[in-house]
């Protein structure tokens, strides 16, 4: 059933009547362009929650002759009642012009229900040559309303409204480009005051809006405190001899970075989708780890194993004979950081604590190893996530008209107002997140919390 509202986005060619059905449909990938007459047909977009239509919008052409058509209209004189009449008549007599192409597929959708919504640029001079085209659209009498939308600098919105008014009952301000989300919300109540048939539904939709807006946040803090966790968590080992002990070790921190900044990127990525964000390029992210000192002593394990140590090891694990040796663990009271990988832990079900150990397990063991991870490094952890959540809120607050890569500065300490308090539970939780996923779930709601308060306005 077709019950919900429509409406077709009309007006000049390049006053961005592709950007404002693109933010209001939460859709990026709608064609904006520079280059005037791009949208050829109309195209109908739905918006979509949870599987229902709550509204669709057509994007249109523009007029391509104005002038023309309202010649044409007006060479029947007929009162006001049959106007809209005279509309179809000239888009089934001229259906197969390519001369009106353009002109019909813009008004295709109007005759068929759907309510005006016409765009003008508030940054350009006001003309009357507009007021051909408005003529048109008034004959059509449908529900209808103006938006200006200033793409430059100069500003004439007031000559506009004064122009605007005697063709509108409504007439909005509204920005495709930087509307926030209160700010989309009160441009759809305005538009369902165009038919009163439309307002019951738009209310319903714009609960919906709200509802889903508030799980999209939610997601977003799980997907943050799953990728936390899996950094902090995150080992990668290499073995080395004597002789390529510094090249393993530069292969070891590259490709330790590398994953991490893959962690990083998937999360990105997990953001974009769940705001429906599929246009925004993530080129410029991939430096996760670049700038900062990460390798300081505190993270990163040399780890030559010796007898000595192993004996040491495993005296202080009490491990048992036949597999499960708890040698990993041991590696925290060996100093911050301090991780013995894999190859340790596969062999270590063999080694008898208490046994002696024998010359050919030592020169095993001698191949000595180097283990990057876990990401215990607090601040480290707080760049980590910062950027999560700087990217979060500008993702969240963007209207799908902007697609522009999210630039991540040095100074997001500053813009994300974190509190004192607030880091410090953040820190213990991080610190519980080491080897235990029982604490993401408190985790995602601190988070949770934080970006619901961020995103009020
Ligand atoms: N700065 C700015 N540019 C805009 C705005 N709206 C549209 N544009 C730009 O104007 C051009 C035309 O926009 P588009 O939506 O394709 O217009 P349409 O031809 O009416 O569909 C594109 O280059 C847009 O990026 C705006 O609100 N601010
Ligand atoms: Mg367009």
């Amino acid at each position: 059933m077709n019950t919900y509202p429509k409406f077709a986005v009309v007006g000049h060619p390049n006053k961005g009547k592709s950007s404002i059905v693109s933010t209001l449909c939460m859709n990026d990938e709608i064609t904006i362009s520079k280059i005037p007459g791009t949208t050829t047909k109309s195209r109908s977009f739905p918006l979509k929650v949870d599987g229902k239509i709550i509204y669709e919008l057509y994007d249109t052409p523009g007029f391509q002759n104005p002038r023309r058509i309202l010649e044409w209209l007006k060479t029947e004189d007929v009162s006001a009642h049959r106007k809209s009449q005279r509309i179809k008549s000239f888009v089934d007599e001229f259906a197969d012009d390519v001369k009106y192409k353009d002109d019909i597929e813009l008004l295709k959708p109007i005759l068929s229900g759907a309510g005006i919504i016409y765009i003008v640029d508030g940054s350009k001079p006001y003309g009357s040559e507009f007021e051909v085209e408005m003529e048109i659209l008034r004959y059509c009498g449908a529900p209808s309303m103006a938006i200006i939308n200033t793409i430059g600098e100069k500003d004439f919105t007031k000559d506009w409204e004064n122009a605007l008014t005697h063709y509108f009952k409504m007439v909005r301000i509204f920005n495709p480009m930087k509307a926030n989300f209160p700010q989309i919300i009160e441009l759809l109540k305005s538009m369902s005051h165009m038919n009163e048939k439309w307002i019951k539904p738009i209310e319903e939709a714009l609960e919906i809006l709200k509802n889903n807006r508030v799980s999209n946040i939610k997601q977003t803090s799980q997907i943050i405190a799953q990728i936390i966790y899996k950094i902090i968590n995150y080992r990668y080992s290499v073995n080395y001899n004597d002789s390529n002990k510094e090249i393993m070790r530069q292969k070891a921190i590259n490709v330790y970075k590398k994953n991490i900044d893959k962690m990083e990127q998937d999360a990105f990525k997990e953001i974009l989708s769940v705001w429906r964000h599929k246009n925004i390029k993530l080129n410029n992210y991939n430096n996760i780890l670049a700038d900062i000192e990460l390798f300081s002593k505190e993270s990163i394990s040399l780890f030559g194993l010796d007898k000595k140590s192993i004996v040491a090891l495993s005296a202080s694990t009490g491990a048992g004979m036949g597999g499960g040796v708890d040698i990993l663990s041991a590696g925290g009271s060996l100093g911050a950081g301090v991780l013995i990988g894999g190859v340790l832990g596969g062999v270590a079900g063999i080694i008898g604590v208490n046994k002696v150990l024998d010359d050919r397990l030592i020169s095993f063991l001698g191949k000595k190893q180097i283990t990057l991870g876990p990401l215990k490094d607090t601040q480290l952890l707080f760049v980590v996530l910062y950027r999560l959540l700087f990217f979060s809120i500008e993702i969240a607050q963007r209207p799908h008209a902007n697609r522009k890569d999210v630039e991540i500065n040095s100074s997001l300490k500053d813009e994300l107002k974190i509190t004192s308090d607030l880091k410090k539970d953040i820190n213990k939780l991080h610190k519980k997140l080491y080897k235990s996923d029982k604490y993401k779930k408190e985790y995602s709601e601190l988070l949770f919390e934080y970006l619901k308060k961020e995103l009020k306005s």
